[in-house]
């Protein structure tokens, strides 16, 4: 049996009460007190994060039906297995917006699986088939690294793994990594297409869990979170179908001194997995996403400079470190 992650004080304020010889009032405060636990939230280490961004990277881009996907697939399931978690793989069969078949995979690594109460953290592990954000005409047809989009998010959530394993929080953690979010049509493309076809591996798993009648208290999505000066404002829908989730990260980011990474205000509205978890699966969901005035989310996006170049320690860190202090504080 592991230690529980929680040292109570209970026994330190009872020695306390033992000595003062107050009245009525002081009894009851010290009760109080009694209840009071200090959690003990493990340190997010960036480095190991950075590393497992790497290591997807270094497998190329993760593009859906290609070798490489393949490949990263089974490096991400092994990691999960290593860390400890019951990993299920979720395989799919899911269109594209041009017909194309793709051969998706779900990978979810589960704590506590016997527990009812649940946190679901998210993260896209595909890359985009086209750099069709690049400055340069001629590198849209190019498949991107995805250093920040995709593997930045998954990167943190190998190591939030890692760090559940050695101690366990209260509640039962999910870490859900998804296929196919990023299989959008290109902007080169002239053919009709809805939004439907973005996040094709979120809409499976929304609507056929892992595990039957699966329910969280929450999720949480991560997507962009390694990028060099980005900054996290609230996302619109997250706000429309989760405020309170919202205000719980935005605030213990605060408390950890990231507010210059976690800014107040209006991210806007975006069309990622979080939109149809909570559309479908009805878990109410964030989404950590950057924000730039010019609405790219970060100068990189969907370009051929979406590599390891550019992504920041720092930044890790901040959505990492953050995400630790609200599943460790859940009781
Ligand atoms: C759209 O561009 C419609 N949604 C952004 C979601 C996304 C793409 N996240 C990463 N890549
Ligand atoms: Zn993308």
């Amino acid at each position: 049996m592991k230690k529980k992650p929680m040292i109570v004080l209970a026994s330190v304020f009872m020695m306390f009460s033992a000595f003062s010889c107050g009245g009525g009032s002081k009894t009851s405060s010290a009760n109080e007190q009694n209840e009071k636990v200090v959690v003990n939230v493990p340190q997010f280490d960036a480095d190991s994060a950075y590393l497992y961004v790497k290591n997807q990277v270094d497998f190329g881009p993760r593009v859906p039906n290609t070798k490489e996907h393949v490949a990263c697939g089974n490096y991400l399931a092994e990691q999960l297995e290593a860390f400890g978690a019951q990993v299920t793989n979720q395989y799919a069969d899911l269109i594209a917006y041009d017909g194309t078949l793709l051969k998706a995979r779900n990978i979810i690594g589960s704590y506590k699986p016997e527990s009812k109460k649940r946190i679901a953290l998210f993260a896209h592990w595909d890359t985009r088939p086209w750099a069709d954000n690049d400055a340069d005409s001629k590198n849209h047809h190019t498949p991107i690294l995805g250093a920040n989009d995709g593997a930045s998010g998954v990167g943190a959530l190998l190591e939030i793994a890692r760090l559940v394993n050695k101690q366990q929080p209260e509640l039962g953690i999910d870490i859900i990594l998804l296929d196919a979010e990023d299989y959008g049509a290109p902007q080169f493309y002239e053919g009709k297409h809805k939004e439907e076809f973005w996040c094709l591996g979120s809409q499976y798993w929304a609507r056929h869990s892992h595990v039957q009648g699966y329910n969280a208290r929450f999720g949480i999505l991560l997507d962009m979170v390694g990028g060099e000066g980005s900054v996290f404002m609230k996302e619109g829908y997250s706000e429309d179908f989760a405020p309170d989730i919202n205000k719980k990260v935005w605030k213990a980011a605060k408390k950890l001194g990231y507010g210059k990474t976690f800014m107040d205000g209006n991210g806007g509205l975006v069309t990622d997995d979080h939109l149809f978890i909570n559309r479908l699966a009805r878990i109410k969901t964030i989404d950590i996403i950057p924000t730039s005035p010019d609405g790219d989310f970060t100068p990189t996006w969907h370009t051929v400079n979406d590599t390891m170049d550019h992504i920041d320690k720092n930044t890790l860190k901040a959505v990492g470190q953050t995400v630790l202090e609200v599943i460790y504080n859940e009781k």
